[in-house]
C-alpha cells in the first residue's frame, strides 16, 4: 500500500528531526476510556507533531514518509462558547454492539503495491479510455482526428470548457513538437491533461493545528462514511490520535456504519442519538481537545446542495465547530461519487460556495466513472483532490496523481 501521509514542519517551532513513519498498516491505537464531555473552555491540547499528507508521489514502491517539527499554534483561548445543545454526548470508545449498518467492507491489511492499484484506477476508467484512446488509431493528424476527440472528451464529462482547453493546447503542442503520428499526439494528450490536472494535486495536512478539525460533506450516498473509515485507519495507523464524531444524526445505521470504522481503526468516536449535528461536532472538538487528538473528523448525513435548510445545516455546524475551536474547521472535504459526471462539478461549485471547500475526494472511480470530470473540476472549480477512491475495502483509497490519472485514462 502506497503510505500518503507525511510530516512535516508548518511553521518554525522547537524542532523535531523529520523521521519516518511506518508504512502500510503497521501501528494499532488503542482505545481510550470515554470521558466525560470537555468543556468548551477547556485548556488547548498541546500540539503534537504536525502531519502533512504529502502530494502524490509518482508510481512507486510505497514511499516513506518525513515526519515535521512541531508547532504549537497557541491555541486560542475559547471565550466562554455557548454550548448550542445541552445533551452531554454519548462517547464511547466504540460502538460494542453494531446491527448490520450499510456494508462496511472487511479490513484489508495486506499491503498493495500502487501499481495495482494503478491498474484498477485504469480498469475502472478503461471505458472511457478506450473511447478516448480510439481516435488515436488512425494514421492521420487531421480535423477529423480532433473533431472525434472533442466528442470523445465530452461524452467522458469533461466538459465544454476543459475539452475546449485540452483542444487548444493539443494543438499548440501538437505543433511545437512537429508531430506527425496520432499515438504521439495521444502522448501529447497525456501531458496536457496532467498539466490540467497538476493543480489538483495537493496533500492533505494535518497536525498544523492541534487538533486538525475536519467536517465531511456531500450529496447521499457518495461514499463519505466509507471514505472517512478508510482515512481514519490510515491516519491511526500513522500514529496519529483520531477522534470521530457521528455528526449524521439522522440515522442509527450511519451512526453504527462509522462506530464500525471506528471500531477497527480502535479510535474514539461520538454520537449522540437523535442529536443535533452541531452539538456533536462541538462536542467532539471540545473533546478532542481536552484529550489531545490529533485530528477530528465529522461525518455529516448526505444533502443535495438545492436542499437549502440542510446546507443551513451545514454552516450552522461549520460556525458551531469554529466556536469551539477558533481556527477550526481546517479542513471541509467535499466526497464525490465520480459516477456523477457533470454533476460533479455542480456539486463542487455548490458545496464551495456555501462552505468554502478545502479539498475533495473523488470516490468510486472503479464504477463506470468517466473521469473527465476531473478536468473541468480543475478548469471551473480548481479544488484540491485529496483522495481517490477505487473501491470498497481499505487500500481503495488513494492519494491523486495528475499524471498517474491522465496516463490511467488515456493510455
Ligand atoms: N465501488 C466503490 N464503492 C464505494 C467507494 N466508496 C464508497 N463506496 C460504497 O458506496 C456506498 C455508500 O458509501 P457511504 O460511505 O455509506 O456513503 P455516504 O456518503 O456516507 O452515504 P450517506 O451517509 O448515506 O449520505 C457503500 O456501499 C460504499 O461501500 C469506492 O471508491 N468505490
Ligand atoms: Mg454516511
Amino acid at each position: 500500500m502506497f503510505s500518503f501521509f507525511k510530516k512535516s514542519a508548518p511553521a518554525p517551532a522547537p524542532a523535531e528531526a523529520p523521521t519516518l513513519l511506518p508504512e502500510g498498516w503497521v501501528t494499532k491505537k488503542a482505545s481510550t476510556p470515554a470521558e466525560p464531555p470537555a468543556a468548551p473552555e477547556v485548556a488547548p491540547a498541546v500540539a503534537a507533531a504536525p502531519v502533512v499528507l504529502p502530494a502524490p508521489v509518482p508510481v512507486a514502491s510505497p514511499a516513506p514518509v518525513p515526519v515535521a517539527a512541531p508547532v504549537n499554534p497557541p491555541a486560542a483561548s475559547q471565550p466562554a462558547a455557548s454550548r448550542p445543545v445541552v445533551l452531554p454526548p454519548v462517547v464511547a470508545p466504540a460502538p460494542k454492539v453494531v446491527a448490520p449498518p450499510p456494508p462496511v467492507p472487511a479490513p484489508e491489511p495486506a499491503a498493495a503495491p500502487r501499481q495495482s492499484w494503478m491498474e484498477r484506477l485504469r480498469a475502472g476508467l478503461r471505458k472511457t479510455g478506450g473511447s478516448i484512446a480510439g481516435v488515436f488509431t488512425g494514421t492521420k493528424i487531421d480535423e477529423q482526428l480532433y473533431e472525434e476527440l472533442e466528442e470523445a472528451l465530452l461524452l467522458a464529462d469533461a466538459g465544454v470548457k476543459a475539452t475546449q482547453f485540452l483542444l487548444d493546447d493539443l494543438k499548440r503542442r501538437v505543433k511545437e513538437a512537429r508531430a506527425t503520428d496520432p499515438q504521439a499526439v495521444r502522448g501529447l494528450l497525456v501531458d496536457a491533461l496532467a498539466e490540467l490536472l497538476k493543480p489538483l494535486e495537493k496533500g492533505l495536512e494535518v497536525g498544523r493545528y492541534t487538533p486538525t478539525v475536519m467536517m465531511v460533506v456531500g450529496v447521499n450516498g457518495a461514499g463519505k462514511t466509507t471514505s472517512i473509515g478508510k482515512l481514519t485507519r490510515h491516519l491511526a495507523d500513522s500514529n496519529q490520535k483520531v477522534l470521530l464524531a457521528a455528526a449524521d444524526t439522522f440515522r442509527a445505521a450511519a451512526r453504527e456504519q462509522l462506530g464500525v470504522w471506528a471500531d477497527r481503526a480502535q479510535v474514539e468516536i461520538i454520537s449522540q442519538e437523535g442529536g443535533d449535528p452541531a452539538a456533536v461536532s462541538f462536542d467532539a472538538v471540545n473533546a478532542g481537545r481536552a484529550r489531545g487528538a490529533d485530528v477530528v473528523i465529522a461525518d455529516t448525513a448526505g444533502r443535495l446542495p438545492t436542499q437549502l435548510h440542510l446546507m443551513e445545516e451545514l454552516k450552522k455546524i461549520k460556525r458551531v465547530i469554529t466556536k469551539a475551536q477558533a481556527d477550526a474547521p481546517h479542513e471541509v472535504l467535499l466526497v464525490v461519487d465520480g459516477n456523477t459526471g457533470q454533476n460533479a462539478l455542480n456539486q463542487v461549485k455548490a458545496f464551495d460556495e456555501a462552505l468554502g471547500l478545502t479539498g475533495l475526494v473523488v470516490t468510486k472511480l472503479d464504477g463506470t466513472a468517466k473521469g473527465g470530470v476531473l478536468a473541468a473540476i480543475a478548469r471551473e472549480r480548481p479544488v484540491p483532490v485529496y483522495f481517490i477512491g477505487v473501491g470498497e475495502k481499505l487500500e481503495d483509497l488513494e492519494t491523486f496523481s495528475a499524471r498517474e490519472f491522465a496516463r490511467a485514462l488515456l493510455e
